[in-house]
Formats: C-alpha cells, sequence, structure tokens
C-alpha cells in the first residue's frame, strides 16, 4: 500500500504514492529517453499561455496570445479575445475527448452488428436481458421476436446513432424527465454523435463563433451526444457482449508480474481483441507452447482501462495505471505489450528498446514507430488473438535482467448501476430504495464520482488516495471507474474492509451490511455513463428531488490530464452534476469565460465546475456542496465534517 511520503527538503521530490513506482525509478534512470517525471521537469516551466488557455493557433495570422493585464496582448491579430480563445479550446478538448470515446463505441456497434449477423467469430450475445432492455430505449420492436433479429436491429440502429443527423439521440429518453426538458428549451439535445464533432470543429475555427456562451452550449450538446450516446452505447453493447460486470476479486500493482510465466500487458481501451486473448491464453495448446519456450503458463495482465474492462469480466489483474506503463516496461518481465488506442505514450516503444518488450498495436488509427502491427480483424478476433499470443511467447527466451517490485494488494470490482441495485434492494426486489433510504436518514451523506486520470503534475494517486480517504470518512459513498479506481485500489480502498477502517459510522454499516466496499469500481472511462444511470436511477427511486441536480451528489477528477475528461466533466456539468477538476485547469487565464463555466452555467444548467489543485480542500468543496443538495431537500440533519489533520492521516497510513 502507498505510504503518503511527505515532501522533506534537501529529498528529491516523490512521484508516486505508489512504492512500487518508487522502486521502479532506479531502473529507469539511464532510459535514453527518461520517464514521463523526467521529460516534464525537462518542460518545466511551460508556457503559462498554453496552460492558461491563452494561445491561438487556429489560423496563420498567428499563433497568438493573451494577458488581461497586458494591452500588447489583448486582442488577437483578429481581434478575438481571451474568452473567446479559451472557450473554443475547451470546445475543441470535449469535441476530442468526444470523438474518442465516440469512436471506440463506433467499433463496438459495428463488430456487435457483425457478432449479431454471426460474422464475427468468437463473439455472442452473453446478456439477453440487457439485450432487450436496449431494444426497448431505442424503440425497437420485441415481442416475441428472435434474439437474433432483435439484435440485428439494435446493432443497425447503434451504428446509425453515430451518423445520425436529425435527433435528439434516442438514449437522452433514460435521463430524468426534468432533465430533458432542460436539454430541449436550451437547444441541446445531440443530433448525432458524429455531427456534434464535426460542427464543434467548425464553429471553433477561425471567423466563426465568437460568444462564449453559444460556443459552450455547443460544447454541451456534444459532450451530451458522449455521455448519453457514444460512451453509453459501448458500455451496453459491451456489456451484452461480454457480460454486465458482477463483483469480482481481483488484484492490482505491478507484482502481479510473474517471473516465470510469458506476461503478456494489455493496454489501452477498447475490450474486443482483449476479450479473445483472454480467451486464447488460457488455450492448452498455448500454455503448452509457452511450457516449449522455458516458461510455466502465460500471464495476463492489464494497464489502463482495457485493464478494467477484463478484469470486471474475467479477474484479470491490473499491472498499474496511467503512470505506469513505462515502469512496467522497465521490470524486464513484460514479453509483449498489446496497444489498441488511447492513453498509450509515444515513449514506450522507446523503452521498450531498452529492454527486450515487444510493443504490438492492434489497431489501424493508432500505430507507433518501433512497435510490430498485427491488425484487430474482428472477423476472426481468435486467430489476431493467437498470433498476438504466439509474438509474445516467441519473444519468452529473450528476457534479460527481470525486477518485479513485490507490491500488489486486493480489490473488488464489477460494480455496474444493475448490481448495485442487486446488491442493495436483493434479487427480488432489485431497487435503489434502501440506497436512497439511508441518503435521506443520513447514514449516506451523498454520493461522489472521482474518475480521472493520473498525470505527473500531481504526486501519482496521491490526490484521488486523500480526497477519497477523506469523503467516505464523511460518509460518502464514491463511486469510481478508470485510473482513479486503480489509484483507490493500490490503496486498498476497494475492499469491503475498507469500510470499517476508512469510512465514517453512517457509511461503514450501510457497507458491512451488504457487504460492499465504501468505493465502488463501475469500470472503464467509457463506463462514466454507468454513473449517469445510477444518478437517474436514484432520481427514479424518488425521495431526493426530480432532477440529477438535486441530489446529494458531485463529481471529481483530481489527476485528469486527458481530453476525454473534459468531454466527461461537460456531459456531467450538462447533466445536472458539478464537477471539480484538480492539478490544472485550461480556461484560467480568462476571466470571462472561466466565470461562465464556473458560475454562469448554474442559470441554465443546474451545475458548474469548479477547479481546486488541493485534494483536502477539494473534499471540503465537496462536502459542502453536498450539504447544500441535503440542505435544499430538507434532509440536512447535523453531520460534521471529521477535518483530516496530519496525525490522522499518518495514523491511516501505517495502519
Ligand atoms: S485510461 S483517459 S488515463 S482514466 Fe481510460 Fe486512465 Fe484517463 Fe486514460
Amino acid at each position: 500500500m502507498a505510504e503518503n511520503k511527505e515532501e522533506k527538503p534537501g529529498e528529491p521530490k516523490a512521484v508516486s504514492a505508489d512504492p512500487a513506482v518508487n522502486e521502479m525509478l532506479c531502473d529507469c534512470k539511464e532510459l535514453p529517453a527518461g520517464t514521463v517525471w523526467d521529460r516534464l521537469a525537462k518542460q518545466t516551466p511551460q508556457c503559462t499561455f498554453g496552460l492558461d488557455g491563452l494561445c491561438c493557433r487556429h489560423c496563420a495570422m498567428g499563433p497568438c496570445r493573451f494577458d488581461a493585464k497586458r494591452d500588447k496582448f489583448k486582442y488577437g491579430v483578429c481581434g478575438v479575445t481571451a474568452d473567446t480563445v479559451a472557450a473554443r479550446h475547451f470546445v475543441r478538448m470535449i469535441a476530442a475527448g468526444t470523438a474518442a470515446h465516440s469512436d471506440h463505441g463506433r467499433g463496438v456497434a459495428e463488430t456487435f452488428l457483425a457478432a449479431a449477423k454471426g460474422e464475427a467469430k468468437g463473439f455472442e450475445i452473453k446478456d439477453e436481458q440487457k439485450l432487450l432492455q436496449i431494444a426497448m430505449d431505442l424503440g425497437i420492436e420485441i415481442g416475441s421476436r428472435d434474439t437474433k433479429d432483435i439484435a440485428i436491429d439494435v446493432g443497425t440502429c447503434a451504428v446509425a446513432i453515430f451518423g445520425s443527423q436529425h435527433g435528439p439521440i434516442p438514449l437522452l429518453k433514460r435521463a430524468p424527465l426534468k432533465r430533458q426538458a432542460i436539454w430541449k428549451e436550451l437547444g441541446i439535445e445531440p443530433r448525432g454523435v458524429d455531427r456534434e464533432v464535426v460542427e464543434s470543429m467548425h464553429r471553433t475555427t477561425m471567423g466563426v463563433d465568437q460568444d462564449p456562451l453559444n460556443l459552450i452550449m455547443q460544447g454541451s450538446r456534444t459532450a451530451l451526444a458522449d455521455g448519453w450516446g457514444g460512451s453509453m452505447l459501448a458500455t451496453e453493447l459491451q456489456d451484452v457482449l461480454f457480460g454486465t460486470p458482477q463483483p469480482i476479486l481481483g488484484r492490482v500493482n505491478l507484482g502481479v508480474l510473474e517471473k516465470d510465466k510469458v506476461n503478456i500487458l494489455i493496454h489501452g481501451h477498447e475490450p474486443l481483441l482483449s476479450e479473445m486473448i483472454v480467451v486464447v491464453a488460457q488455450d492448452p495448446s498455448m500454455v503448452a507452447k509457452a511450457k516449449a519456450k522455458g516458461a510455466q503458463g502465460i500471464n495476463l495482465a492489464g494497464i489502463c482501462c482495457t485493464a478494467n474492462e477484463i478484469l470486471m469480466r474475467h479477474g484479470v489483474p491490473i499491472a498499474g495505471n496511467f503512470l505506469h506503463q513505462e515502469v512496467a516496461i522497465a521490470t524486464g518481465a513484460v514479453d509483449a505489450m498489446i496497444a489498441d488506442v488511447q492513453c498509450v505514450m509515444e515513449a514506450v516503444a522507446r523503452t521498450a528498446g531498452c529492454f527486450h518488450t515487444k510493443i504490438i498495436t492492434t489497431n489501424y488509427r493508432a500505430k507507433m514507430n518501433g512497435a510490430v502491427h498485427i491488425q484487430f480483424d474482428e472477423h476472426d478476433a481468435i486467430g489476431t488473438a493467437r498470433q498476438i499470443v504466439e509474438a509474445a511467447i516467441e519473444n519468452f527466451p529473450n528476457r534479460k535482467q527481470v525486477h518485479i517490485p513485490n507490491v500488489q494488494c486486493d480489490l473488488i470490482a464489477g460494480f455496474s448501476h444493475e448490481t448495485i441495485n442487486y446488491l442493495l434492494g436483493g434479487l427480488f426486489r432489485a431497487a435503489y430504495k434502501p440506497l436512497n433510504d439511508n441518503i435521506i436518514n443520513g447514514r449516506i451523506r451523498g454520493l461522489a464520482g472521482v474518475v480521472g486520470c493520473n498525470t505527473p503534475k500531481v504526486v501519482q494517486d496521491s490526490a484521488h488516495i486523500k480526497l477519497v480517504k477523506e469523503l467516505i470518512a464523511n460518509d460518502v459513498l464514491v463511486l469510481q471507474t478508470g485510473c482513479a479506481a486503480q489509484a483507490c485500489a493500490k490503496e486498498g480502498l476497494l475492499l469491503p474492509e475498507a469500510a470499517a477502517k476508512h469510512a465514517g459510522k453512517g457509511l461503514a454499516e450501510v457497507c458491512e451490511a451488504v457487504g460492499i466496499p465504501p468505493v465502488l469500481h463501475m469500470g472503464s472511462c467509457v463506463d462514466n455513463s454507468r454513473i449517469l444511470m445510477a444518478a437517474t436511477a436514484v432520481v427514479k427511486e424518488g425521495g431526493l428531488g426530480d432532477d440529477i441536480t438535486d441530489l446529494p451528489a458531485i463529481g471529481a477528477a483530481p489527476e485528469w490530464m486527458s481530453e476525454k475528461a473534459i468531454a466527461i466533466g461537460q456531459y456531467f456539468v450538462a447533466s445536472g452534476a458539478r464537477v471539480i477538476f484538480g492539478a490544472t485547469f485550461p480556461v484560467l487565464g480568462a476571466p470571462g469565460f472561466k466565470d461562465l463555466l464556473f458560475k454562469g452555467l448554474e442559470k441554465t444548467m443546474g451545475a458548474v465546475w469548479d477547479f481546486e489543485p488541493d485534494p483536502s480542500i477539494m473534499a471540503r468543496k465537496m462536502i459542502e456542496a453536498i450539504d447544500k443538495k441535503r440542505a435544499a431537500l430538507g434532509i440536512d440533519k447535523s453531520k460534521e465534517r471529521v477535518l483530516y489533520d496530519m496525525a490522522m492521516r499518518r495514523e491511516l497510513d501505517a495502519g
């Protein structure tokens, strides 16, 4: 578990709260391109115009810089202001994040359709009940029709949502009615995923949309196309194809790598191929091949969100989160790293060049110099998976020195919103009522979604761990996805026993009664759509208002770095949930646009953004926001905030 080392003068700055990473840094000293932390140090100080969203290079009259305090930098060459420039950047980040999630979603929808038609060997419908639920939500007739025909219609409709020109996209209907009315009134119901991304790119190009409010409305429409469109479709169709996750025991951290086995590390986001790699790696003929090369078997592990996908459905261990990708290779124990799309640093190929690791890219959209490319063929996924596993086995004898830190931790993952329903309500009367009741009676103070990445700008995992510990100590039930979930898992917070150790009395009572951890792992980045569904289910259960904005609930991303996080943040705000980001925020130099995001959106969306780099202050702000919602609902029985002082933190860390 992490030792939250406090910095001492003269000592090198700690880069991670994770002892496995700190142990590996000695092995990374000679890397020609260094590690992500070395490269950040070389890039520091970074350009403040860029940091604050104040550099425009959208046309060749620029680049232009902006500084409200200096006359020289008041206007760009075209006369554009800092607020418009920051708004355009922000909307472009939303568009990029939406595009990433949605291209993933489209790939899943296409494979789903091929599987439904019987054209994708190895894929099948695993969750029929969920298929029927989606069919109903998409307005597809069920009656006495054959499952195959329903699946073909669902697949066809899902693919069409990406290119649809005239919305609204159908899954918006899942949201609370009041929220749907707000979107309609504001004119921000997405028409189709691709259309919103294209329009955002158009409106942010030189000489088009010059009004920050108009821009953020389009940003909201695009983000909603992600949350209630591309991401939600990816999650739902993956569940139908591979099974809806249920609580499952797993392990996390570099210690899951095995010295005597062929280690295959799966990195990226799409579970389509990795599901097949899981199957192939267990094939006795493959295990025999590994043994013939001197290994004792084959060991799979994951990095980033693909890790979350295969953990939730198969219990495959997680080697680490985003900042682990280079240090994992430096163990010398990774025979192949399989990379599909997103969050794969270009540095991994260079790092791999210093060891024996083979980097294998599998998606034509994401190739890399120094990597081998084996294109994923959804019509023969098992064949592609075989090629990959064989390549890893072949590489096993090329290992040199191996150093695997003996650090790992158990965790429970797999809390889909359906599972939360069953766990809290029981199999025969599945409902969110017990959760709502416990929020109303104050045992659970509120809900917090703590999600997002790692960034080298924050001591790895430290903000996640500090924030989440303070939240659960104050009876806030935490929902997590992505690398944030992996950070807290490494700290042991995703285990039922964490409730007795770290949670407040009320939350601990609920967790102990139901047998759940105080921090629920709900999946990968696209699975933030599960949090939208859980929030909607709480609203629909009743007693806590009639819109997401009424709930004592809040979102946070204390160590974010990806554009995808901005898209997620905006679809939460547009859905009525306040969000707080840490580390850095890309509009701080544009006072007008910052004000619009941090205050102005309250009027239209009923929720705003906030920025707070200190996790303790962030916790305070989140608890205050939750208490404010409780007061508005009239359920504000006195609850003192437990203040975490240094002594308490040390005690927890020692425990
Ligand atoms: S992988 S987007 S670093 S959470 Fe989804 Fe982690 Fe952030 Fe990538």
